[in-house]
């Protein structure tokens, strides 16, 4: 007789995240009360090469190490390039200086002409290779959590990040380390997109905010591991069933912090809203109006980044 094991529900946590093993074909229930109740988790035995990640890590500390005035030849960061302090264009600032690429081949490598020994083409790899693992990893989770959620079309989401079309974008982050301990590296604020997957060195900072709306919680920092944020637009898709997580990093005053963050956004004609077979039936109780991507990214981008964004397209 063979004794099946009892599937677990609650997702384990180590030090106060949830911990997802990837590797383990039971963790789906786990996976989606991470989603309701944090709306972020660690994902562990992910598979993804370690050698994506040091090549990619090594290359933007060669970018990052050079001087302002060569860094500043990619910039500015609107829509795409090299950043320093300013965050979007609406007067938000930071700790911080950042590479914000897009994800498609629309981005021109040569404006990077200046990523010191590496050529753009090593540089555009080095993303390229390690975008297209972490965007499979982002799949493969949102395909489990589509199962979790008994939803029939298990690519309801995923298909959005797999589509040619798909508006993802991908940034890499460097947090000098700070002279005052209370800086802000970045702002609160929640990511738009569906689904964000975080990678960072082991330096501190990245802080989440709990349920009650009104506690931080300090992440400890995994180099081995990703972390995943969802997104405005996954709680939009779930009717609020997944919360968007309120996150942001505190200034470390005495490491500097290197992140690489993918944020998994849909097509700019998609339209979002939550999927009928998670609405309770023959009652409208959809909590959003319907809207498109790019009507939400427009929006999104007139905001300041503490802004709450989806409240715009809140039904009353
Ligand atoms: C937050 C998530 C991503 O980093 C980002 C950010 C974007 C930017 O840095 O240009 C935004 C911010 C983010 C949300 C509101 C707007 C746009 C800065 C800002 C004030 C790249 C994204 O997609 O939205």
């Amino acid at each position: 007789m063979v004794l099946e094991q009892p599937q677990l529900t609650t997702p384990t946590l180590l030090h106060g995240v949830p911990v997802i093993d990837l590797s383990n074909p039971d963790s789906i229930p786990c996976l989606v009360k991470a989603c309701e109740d944090y709306g972020f988790f660690k994902v562990v035995n992910h598979g993804i090469p370690a050698h994506f990640i040091s090549t990619l890590e090594s290359q933007a500390i060669d970018f990052f190490s050079l001087p302002l005035h060569e860094k500043e030849k990619a910039g500015p960061p609107h829509p795409f390039g090299y950043g320093n302090k300013t965050i979007g264009r609406n007067g938000d600032f930071g700790w911080l200086e950042y590479l914000l690429l897009t994800t498609d081949h629309a981005f021109d490598y040569h404006n990077l002409a200046s990523v010191s020994a590496q050529t753009p083409e090593t540089f555009r790899r080095a993303v390229n290779d390690y975008v297209c693992a972490v965007k499979n990893m982002a799949c493969q989770i949102l395909e489990l959590l589509a199962e979790g959620l008994r939803i029939q079309e298990k690519n309801v989401f995923s298909k959005l990040l797999m589509d040619e079309q798909s508006d993802s974008v991908f940034r890499l982050n460097h947090y000098p380390p700070s002279p005052d301990k209370n800086l802000i590296g970045f702002g609160e604020h929640t990511d738009p997109q569906i689904i964000s997957v975080l990678r960072s060195n082991n330096t501190s900072g990245l802080e989440i905010c709990l349920k009650d709306d009104s506690s931080w919680f300090s992440v400890p920092p995994d180099q081995d591991s990703f972390f995943i944020n969802v997104g405005d637009s996954l709680q939009v898709m779930t009717n609020g069933r997944f919360k968007s997580v309120k996150h942001r990093v505190l200034a470390n005053s005495e490491k500097s912090r290197v992140s690489m963050i993918y944020f998994g956004g849909p097509p700019l004609s998609e339209k979002i809203a939550p999927l009928p077979s998670l609405l309770m039936e023959g009652e409208n109780s959809s909590l959003y109006k319907e809207f498109t991507w790019f009507e939400y990214k427009k929006s999104a981008y007139k905001s300041r980044l503490a802004d709450n964004r989806l409240c715009l397209f809140e039904k009353i």
